[in-house]
Order: structure tokens, then C-alpha cells, then sequence
């Protein structure tokens, strides 16, 4: 960097730092960190520019490495910031991506419900979990493209009594027709505060399972909020 570029950049941060109001109090009350995982195109970085922009393409651009998105969100009377990561599918960045595991509060492991295989890879993907997150990661498991009704491979039971099995949240999402997608990010960061929480937090978040659709009484597509 040149000398004069040095003191321009040091003249506009002090500007900055002149004109900025300062921050005395944070804007949030906790941060989550949140990993995205599955294989490559299930629909992992629709799934976050949904729920983090409100916006979806069609066009099918591979992530490289990983990349991320920032939402703040209200839990009951508490603000969590939710720092999304979003993980590359493809073999070739799975070094680079399993880095990203430390340090993350909660896991959505992705799979396409018009692809078996990407079901069958789930777990694969809980052994990555298992080998590089911290034990008291918070999973989830997701279906998307629920809305290619005719294409589906895998039905909504057969991936409900895996997860049961697991122990681990379900939910079936469309990116594309925005079902269900802030719910799962939602209860994800509930179930991350529930963990880490105490006192009245934990009391106030009591009894919310009943309120999603993945929640005992509830069916397949349907959302009991
Ligand atoms: N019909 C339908 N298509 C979807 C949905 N979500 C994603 N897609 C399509 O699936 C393709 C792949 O989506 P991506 O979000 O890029 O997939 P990815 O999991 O991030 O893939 P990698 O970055 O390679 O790991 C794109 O063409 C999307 O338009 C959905 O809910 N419904
Ligand atoms: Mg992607």
C-alpha cells in the first residue's frame, strides 16, 4: 500500500469514527453461530438467502468454499444474532468446510427430498459432525424442495422416524415457495438458547415444540404456528 493511500485510509477512518454515533449498548443479547450442511445442490444457500433476504433464484450457482449471512432475530424478549454459515456440498472444499464446525451452536444438515442419495449421505454428514463440532452441537435435519411434489424420492415418514431415531428436530422446507424456512432457523436458535440458557429463559421457552410443525402432533407440510 503506498504512503499516500495509508494516510487517506487513517484521514476517512477518522472522519468515520467522528461521524459515527457510538454504540453504548449492544443490539443483541447472544450470538449463534449456525452451520449449513448437505450435499452439493439440495438447496443450503437458497435455504439462507430465503431466510436471511427474502429472496430466491433459480439459477444454480455451487458455493466455493463457504460463505455467510448475518440475521438478527427476537426470541421471546431476548435478540440473538444468528452468524449463518453456509458450507459448500461439493467433495473438493470438504477440508476447508469441516474447519468451519468449531465454535457452532447448532448444525442444519440439508438434503433434497427428489434425491435419495442425498438423504442416504445424511450419515455421512452426522460423522463429520461428530468428528469436527463440539458435542453439544444443536442438530436439525431439513428436506427441501418440498415443493416438487411430483419428483419426490423421499417420503416425509420415512425421514421423520430417522431423525426420532437420532433425537434430532425434522422439517420438510421449500426455498422456493418459502414454506417453513424461518421456522426451522427459528426453532434452531430456540433449541441453541433453550441449551444455553438458564432460570426464566429456560422456563419462558417451555411447551414451544407444540407450535412447529415438527412438534408430535403434527403433519407432514403443515405448520401449527
Ligand atoms: N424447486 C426447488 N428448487 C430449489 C429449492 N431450493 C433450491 N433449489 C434449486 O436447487 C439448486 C441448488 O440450490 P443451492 O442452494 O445453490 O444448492 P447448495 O446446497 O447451496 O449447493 P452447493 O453450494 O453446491 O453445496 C438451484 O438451482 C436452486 O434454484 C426449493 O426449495 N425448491
Ligand atoms: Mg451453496
Amino acid at each position: 500500500m503506498s504512503i499516500y493511500a495509508d494516510s487517506s485510509i487513517r484521514a476517512m477512518d477518522s472522519l468515520l469514527s467522528k461521524y459515527t454515533p457510538k454504540m453504548t449498548t449492544k443490539d443483541y443479547d447472544m450470538v449463534f453461530k449456525i452451520l449449513l450442511i448437505g450435499e452439493s445442490g439440495v438447496g443450503k444457500s437458497c435455504l439462507l438467502l430465503r431466510f436471511a433476504d427474502d429472496s430466491y433464484t433459480e439459477s444454480y450457482i455451487s458455493t466455493i468454499g463457504v460463505d455467510f449471512k448475518i440475521k438478527t432475530i427476537p426470541i421471546d424478549d431476548k435478540t440473538a444474532k444468528l452468524q449463518c454459515w453456509d458450507t459448500a456440498g461439493q467433495e473438493r472444499f470438504r477440508t476447508i468446510t469441516s474447519t468451519y464446525y468449531r465454535g457452532a451452536h447448532g448444525i442444519i444438515i440439508v438434503y433434497d427430498v427428489t434425491d435419495r442419495e442425498s438423504f442416504e449421505s445424511v450419515r455421512a454428514w452426522l460423522d463429520e459432525i461428530d468428528r469436527y463440532a463440539s458435542d453439544s452441537i444443536v442438530k436439525m435435519l431439513v428436506g427441501n424442495k418440498s415443493d416438487l411434489k411430483d419428483r419426490r424420492a423421499v417420503d416425509y415418514d420415512t425421514a421423520k422416524a430417522f431423525a426420532d431415531d437420532l433425537g434430532i428436530p425434522f422439517i420438510e422446507t421449500s426455498a422456493k415457495d418459502s414454506v417453513n424456512v424461518e421456522e426451522a432457523f427459528i426453532h434452531l436458535a430456540k433449541l441453541i438458547k433453550n441449551q444455553r440458557g438458564g432460570g426464566e429463559e429456560e422456563e419462558s421457552d417451555k411447551g414451544d415444540d407444540e407450535h412447529f410443525p415438527w412438534g408430535p402432533e403434527q403433519k407432514q407440510g403443515g405448520c401449527g404456528c
